[in-house]
């Protein structure tokens, strides 16, 4: 029986991925590494350093700088992407999303959000979403990103549930292969090619409703 849905942010909630590109880009231009949107798939649900660390592989190398070289770089994308993210409103929420949040809460399910961003509080708190939440996963306490199931099991353990009985929802890859590592039944949004291994598929997230996370 289902009893609780959890939500991964970027790219689910909101279009923050945007943003996170807009700000890598930036950093990877200043190191002269090419980046483009086909390349940003890999860094989705990925943490600060290995999406750094990632883009480094796409040029010189992830060894070719120290790690406090390194840090700096983290820092620098982050001051770009916390200008970025002042904008968002509720408005970007993305369609269907606030429906599915209203659908859970009157049926009494556990609400949990599984990003690894440690700007999602302050997200949260623009689009005006964090009274619906019982549970939201402190990314600076997880110890593995995805793909490890950490983040998902730091939810489903703070509901003291089965991860048979709860939902995960993602955007990538990595988010997806993180579900499936903590027990529960994963829903992917997004382009195909990404959500293979997703139990349920849907081409975004206006599709999402309780009925068919009920019928997995
Ligand atoms: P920050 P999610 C992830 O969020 C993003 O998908 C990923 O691109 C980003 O590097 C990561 O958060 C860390 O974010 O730099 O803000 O701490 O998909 O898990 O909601
Ligand atoms: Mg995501």
């Amino acid at each position: 029986m289902l009893q609780a849905v959890i939500f991964d942010l970027d790219g689910v909630i909101t279009d923050s991925a945007k943003y996170h590109f807009e700000a890598w880009k930036e950093i990877a231009s200043k190191l002269q590494i090419p980046f483009d949107e086909t390349y940003n798939e890999k860094l989705k649900g990925v943490s600060r350093l290995e999406s750094l660390n990632l883009i480094l592989d796409n040029g010189p190398g992830r060894d070719s700088f120290s790690e406090s070289e390194k840090e700096a770089l983290c820092t620098e994308k982050n001051e770009i992407y916390k200008e970025l993210i002042k904008k968002i409103t509720p408005s970007d929420l993305l369609p269907g999303i606030e429906r599915l949040l209203k659908e859970c809460k009157e049926a009494g399910l556990k609400i949990g959000l599984a990003s690894v961003s440690k700007n999602a509080p302050f997200i949260m708190e623009r689009l005006q979403i964090s009274e619906y939440f019982d549970h939201v996963a402190d990314a600076a306490k997880i110890k593995r990103s995805k793909p490890f199931p950490d983040i998902f099991s730091d939810c489903v353990e703070s509901f003291n549930l089965l991860p048979a009985n709860c939902i995960g929802i993602e955007d990538a890859k990595a988010g997806i292969e993180a579900i499936h590592a903590a027990g529960m039944k994963a829903v992917g949004v997004g382009s195909p090619d990404q959500m293979e291994e997703a139990d349920l598929v849907l081409s975004g997230t206006f599709e999402l409703n309780l009925q068919k996370l009920r019928s997995l």
